[in-house]
């Protein structure tokens, strides 16, 4: 294996194995400081300077059905387009707050919701002015190479020869800022295998002191 790891975050440990033959790029694990695996743990490379982008934009589509955000993480590239489809028979009134992307979509039904570009990276929090506990996360990266985590923790990152840091982020880490590492991608190499451990936020309510 050739993918070379230079630890930039202290609260990320992490280790490498061989990984399979076929395609490049990086299959990220994550899990909790316990070891728990993290569902939507949200994995993405950024080029080095000076390296071609590829890949346009895709766009994507966050759901509301069951007076849920449908799903809760989505990770897009920057300059992607949202569409919020209200499949439920209420109407919802979505909203962000978030300084990577300020929107207020008043009450609405079906497709009737003015779809959203996301132009700037960072996380954008997703409420409904109705419903106080819907909420949704949309991580905006500057990459078309990203991945989302799932159920096993496990999100496979495809991405050509080349340098990167790879940055790891979960809506419910500590301190908020994704675990960030440098990574080498060689050519005709197969896939590398990373593992990271990020610390989470305590428990909110409940069990203060
Ligand atoms: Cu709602």
């Amino acid at each position: 294996m050739s993918i070379l790891i230079h630890r930039m975050a202290a609260a990320a440990t992490l280790c490498l194995t061989a990984g399979g033959a076929g395609a490049s790029g990086l299959a990220v694990h994550v899990a909790d400081t316990a070891g728990a695996p993290l569902p939507d743990a949200v994995a993405w490379l950024e080029p080095e300077a000076g390296q071609g982008q590829a890949k346009p934009a895709k766009g994507a589509e966050i759901e509301q059905k069951g007076l849920k955000f449908l799903p809760l993480v989505t990770v897009v590239q920057t300059g992607s387009r949202i569409d919020f489809p209200n499949n439920d028979k209420v109407r919802h009134h979505i909203y962000s707050f978030s300084p990577a992307h300020k929107f207020d979509q008043k009450l609405y039904s079906g497709t009737s919701a003015t779809p959203q570009i996301f132009d700037k990276p960072g996380v954008v929090v997703l409420g409904c002015n109705i419903h106080d506990k819907m909420v949704a996360y949309v991580r905006v990266v500057d990459t078309p190479y990203f991945a989302k985590a799932d159920a096993s923790g496990l999100g496979r990152v495809d991405a050509p020869a080349g340098k990167y840091v790879l940055k790891v982020w979960h809506f419910n880490m500590a301190g908020g800022q994704p675990s960030e590492q440098a990574v080498a991608i060689k050519a005709g190499e197969a896939y590398g295998t990373a593992s990271l451990r990020l610390a989470m936020k305590p428990p909110a309510g409940g069990d203060a002191l």
